[in-house]
């Protein structure tokens, strides 16, 4: 088994990206908040209903000069959904082919991922979450990650209104976890995972004045009010990271988990995004996966909205070369999204992909610039072929290091292996 681990090496040591230098530890020393936008897609950014912002505060930090944005960034989940984000986000690693990674390997793989590697770098590191720890097995998974506390639903007032269908509203989470935040040594790795823009979208009367459209597609029209209370969430917990003083010491990354709406309400969507809904097709589909990624370092001048195509495999080696943190040595299956060597294709759970020009969705290739199907022949089907074969590597190498805990017998120069034992996250209360 151990030899297996062999080929999987031969792989990733030829798909690594290079940093690129002049962005490589460019928010070096800095902690690192990541706010993880739940169900937020991409269309959301600069969108008006009846002429108002659905998110003003993200459209703002969407083009302010301190953030670099991604417009061609695409979620990657399978059934794991949020924890499937997760997954590819800490671990640099796929989520599975069917159910979700934290639930079926959470309590006893070995992991080389984003906590315990900051951890090693000297930061504190905590999640910030309004469920219950057990969901997505988040309060086993997180040991094995080497996150040193995770403050679950029962760190802080759940009841009553204060909570909706996955938890504590997101206004608060940001609000009553301040308290938590600031005794954290610096810098910090954190995580905020919100859960208010979740499906259904409900939301209670008193929190939200957002006129919705009309689309006679409940979940789609409120999805725009559950946004728009999602982005003044993220508002107000700036206003406290300038007042604190954390604003200019911090990286925050913001970025979109997965879908809100599903391909069978996208029709009701295409309206709302000026497309005839007749004409609304599988490759429109494949492209509404893209949500947002923003790397804001408040004070920073030279961000731009990036248009380099890429996933959430792509996250974790990006993030550590932005805070100078070498990935070589770690087996990740993403390239960082600056290096002029990272692969434009981007792979979706399911081995369709999407790339700049081209596009795949059950084995029938899209034209972008035309959205019409097309019949590659000659060199261009080699080409397709190629990058097919790519998504295929990534997807089977790295089932195959999760499903068989190949990362046991792997140890990086200098990295200490996790201990879960270490970690007790409950709050003393029960
Ligand atoms: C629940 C939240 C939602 O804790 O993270 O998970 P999802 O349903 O999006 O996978
Ligand atoms: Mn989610």
């Amino acid at each position: 088994k151990k030899s297996e681990l062999t080929g999987i090496l031969k792989y990733v040591h030829k798909n690594y990206a290079a940093p690129d230098k002049k962005l490589y530890g460019v928010a070096k020393k800095k902690n690192v908040i990541i706010i993880h936008l739940e169900s937020f897609q991409q269309f959301l950014i600069n969108k008006k209903i009846n002429g108002q912002e659905v998110t003003p505060f993200l459209n703002k930090l969407y083009k302010s000069k301190s953030t670099y944005s991604f417009d061609n960034f695409f979620h990657e989940v399978g059934q794991g959904k949020t924890s499937d984000a997760e997954t590819m986000l800490e671990t640099g690693t796929f989520g599975l082919p069917q159910g979700s990674l934290f639930t079926q390997l959470g309590n006893d793989n070995t992991f080389q991922a984003a906590p315990a590697i900051f951890d090693q770098a000297g930061y504190s590191t905590a999640v910030f979450h309004g469920n219950v720890a057990s969901f997505w097995n988040r309060s086993n998974t997180y040991k094995n990650l080497g996150y040193q506390y995770f403050f679950d639903a029962s760190y802080y007032d759940t009841s009553g209104d204060k909570s909706l269908g996955y938890g504590l509203k997101d206004k608060l989470l940001f609000n009553d976890s301040v308290k938590y935040l600031q005794h954290l040594q610096q810098p910090f790795y954190v995580k905020y995972l919100t859960v208010t823009n979740h499906f259904p979208f409900t939301l209670d009367k008193e929190d939200s004045t957002f006129k919705t459209p009309n689309t006679g597609d409940k979940t789609v029209d409120n999805y725009f009010k559950t946004a728009h209370y999602l982005d003044q969430s993220v508002k107000e917990f700036y206003a406290y990271l300038k007042k604190s003083g954390l604003a200019k010491n911090s990286l925050v990354m913001i970025y979109g988990d997965h879908y809100g709406i599903s391909n069978s309400s996208n029709k009701s969507l295409a309206k709302l995004l000026g497309v005839n809904p007749d004409d609304w097709d599988d490759y429109d589909n494949a492209q509404l996966q893209r949500v947002p990624l923003m790397f804001n370092m408040p004070g920073y001048k030279k961000g731009k909205v990036e248009h380099t195509y890429g996933g959430e495999i792509d996250v974790l080696p990006t993030l550590m070369h932005l805070m100078g943190l070498s990935s070589k040595k770690y087996i990740q299956f993403g390239t960082d999204l600056f290096s002029k060597e990272h692969n434009q294709v981007v792979a979706f759970r399911n081995r369709d992909w999407v790339s700049p020009d081209y596009t795949s969705v059950d084995g029938t290739i899209y034209s972008n610039k035309t959205q019409q199907e097309i019949h590659p022949t000659g060199a261009l089907k080699a080409k397709i072929e190629k990058m097919q074969k790519h998504v295929n590597q990534g997807l089977n190498f790295s089932d195959s290091l999760n499903q068989k805990n190949l990362l046991r017998f792997y140890h990086p120069k200098g990295f200490t292996a996790v201990d879960p034992s270490d970690y007790n996250y409950s709050d003393g209360l029960e």
